[in-house]
């Protein structure tokens, strides 16, 4: 619903015309540990695959670590001040397994742990609802020396993780995302080489998946047992709508594979109990086998609580060699300083996806992108770019709602510019500009901007 503006002559005309969102529709912004953190070795943390990664000469842009990051281990209290101030709902954070477990398993670190009980409480006393991440990416190297996902007892050992999180932080969180992003796990971390633990094993690429999805199912279980229905808990997928470069029918046929090995292949079994056929297919032709037990599919398809969404882009797809069958070429849109294609119905067209599999709850889990953000010469940060694209995609966001999603949340990623992985520091992504020689916040423009979307609960169409 949007109300116009309701010019009078002679008086300053009205704000602009506000797109509204419905009531109780949850504003945040969102980041991840090993991102933001720093502090890599205090309190007893242990090593990430991250930081293992990040100590291989060349695999980081810039030899960026993850120390000191932004050094929010240290500056919680000024960001969740910070996150007040912008009168976020709700702040979507992870938990580094490292600080929990720095072996993987028992003993428990408690001054691990401490930290993440300070953070909780204190978001809850600034009145911002705290989604807690169990993974976003940092596994305890030690289990990566015994196989990391390609290894089922990986699985067992992060439902161990998160029962321990959901018996110790359970009463004090209402949402709970089990794990982010599966998929670039898979192809970026296991298949491929470019994140961490940069395998290159094309092979493990079923194994991985599977692992990744039965870490998922097991930890909503244990979460029925120990919390019940008392709050709610669901997977993150950064889902990207797939479209043929072409009408030709190779073209076609390549983005319908590329759906179904980075989409499907994970909505699938969550929603579905079972692996679309054409990606069983594709792998089996290829040897990579598929390491399912018995009952493993009822235990990913452990029905959750709402499906968050990460969503970006949309991916061209053209045919391509035998062995891969499709290859991403550029969209011809805008592009982000990180050559992302700025294409807002992205946002719809994932949703729409995800409404194919589900009718839970659904969240924007993560959207925003990189600009070549600066302080000016009076010092501000006047990032229009940004705030160009969060509008144009909230509007895809209204329109899905509109054709019938129960979006409950939008999550900015991210708060604060912060460690964009094999890119390094170069890409800034925040709502908040962090100076990377002291570490000092300054909010862009577009804090400012999504202050006042937040306060008005609708979108400015100015
Ligand atoms: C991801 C991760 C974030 C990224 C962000 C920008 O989606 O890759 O969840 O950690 O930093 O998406 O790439």
């Amino acid at each position: 619903m949007i109300s116009g503006p309701q010019s009078t002559p002679g008086v300053a005309p009205a704000p602009a015309a506000l797109l509204r969102f419905p009531p109780g529709f949850l504003w945040g912004a969102a980041t991840s540990a090993f991102q933001i953190e720093g502090s890599t070795s205090a309190d007893g943390r242990g090593e990430s695959i991250w930081d293992r990664f990040c100590r291989q000469p060349g695999r980081v842009a810039g030899d960026g670590t993850g120390e000191p990051a932004c050094d929010h281990y240290r500056r919680w209290p000024e960001d969740v001040a910070l996150m007040a101030r912008l009168g976020l709902g709700a702040y979507r954070f992870s938990v580094a397994w490292p600080r929990i477990f720095p072996t993987g398993g028992p003993p428990l670190n408690q001054k691990g742990l401490d930290f993440y009980r300070r953070l909780v409480a204190a978001l809850r006393e600034h009145g911002i609802m705290p989604m807690i991440t169990l993974y976003h990416w940092d596994l305890p190297q030690v289990l990566q020396d015994q196989g990391g996902w390609a290894a089922r007892d990986t699985a067992l050992r992060f439902a161990e993780y998160a029962a321990l999180l959901f018996e110790r932080l359970g009463d004090e969180v209402p949402l709970w995302a089990t794990i982010n992003e599966p998929m670039l796990i898979t192809y970026a971390g296991y298949a491929g080489r470019t994140k961490a633990p940069g395998v290159g094993r094309p092979r493990q690429t079923l194994a991985v998946a599977h692992h990744l999805l039965l870490a998922h199912g097991l930890a909503v279980r244990a979460f029925r047992q120990i919390i019940g229905r008392s709050a709610s808990i669901g997977m993150v997928l950064n889902l990207r709508p797939c479209h043929p470069a072409s009408r030709r029918p190779r073209d076609v046929r390549a983005a319908q594979l590329l759906d179904t090995l980075t989409n499907r292949l994970f909505l699938e079994p969550l929603f579905r109990g079972r692996y679309p056929d054409l990606a069983l297919h594709f792998f089996h032709r290829r040897f990579v086998p598929l390491p399912a037990a018995p009952g493993d599919m009822a235990i990913i398809a452990e029905p959750a609580d709402f499906l968050g969404i990460n969503v970006y882009v949309r991916v061209l797809a053209a045919a391509s060699n035998p062995l891969m069958g499709a290859r991403q070429v550029p969209g011809p849109g805008p592009k982000t300083a990180m050559g992302w294609e700025i294409y807002p119905a992205c946002v719809s067209e994932a949703l729409a996806l995800a409404r194919e599999y589900t009718a839970l709850p659904l969240y924007l889990t993560e959207n925003g992108a990189a600009f070549a953000d600066h302080p000016g010469p009076d010092g501000a940060i006047d990032d229009q770019e940004r705030i160009a694209y969060l509008r144009a995609h909230l509007v895809e966001a209204h329109r899905a709602i509109a054709a019938g999603a129960d979006l409950r949340g939008y999550f900015v990623w991210s708060l604060l510019d912060n460690f964009e992985w094999e890119d390094g520091y170069g890409p800034r992504f925040g709502l908040i500009y962090v100076d990377y020689t002291t570490r000092a916040r300054r909010l862009k423009a577009s804090a400012q901007w999504y202050a006042e979307v937040i306060a008005r609960n609708g979108v400015p169409m100015e």
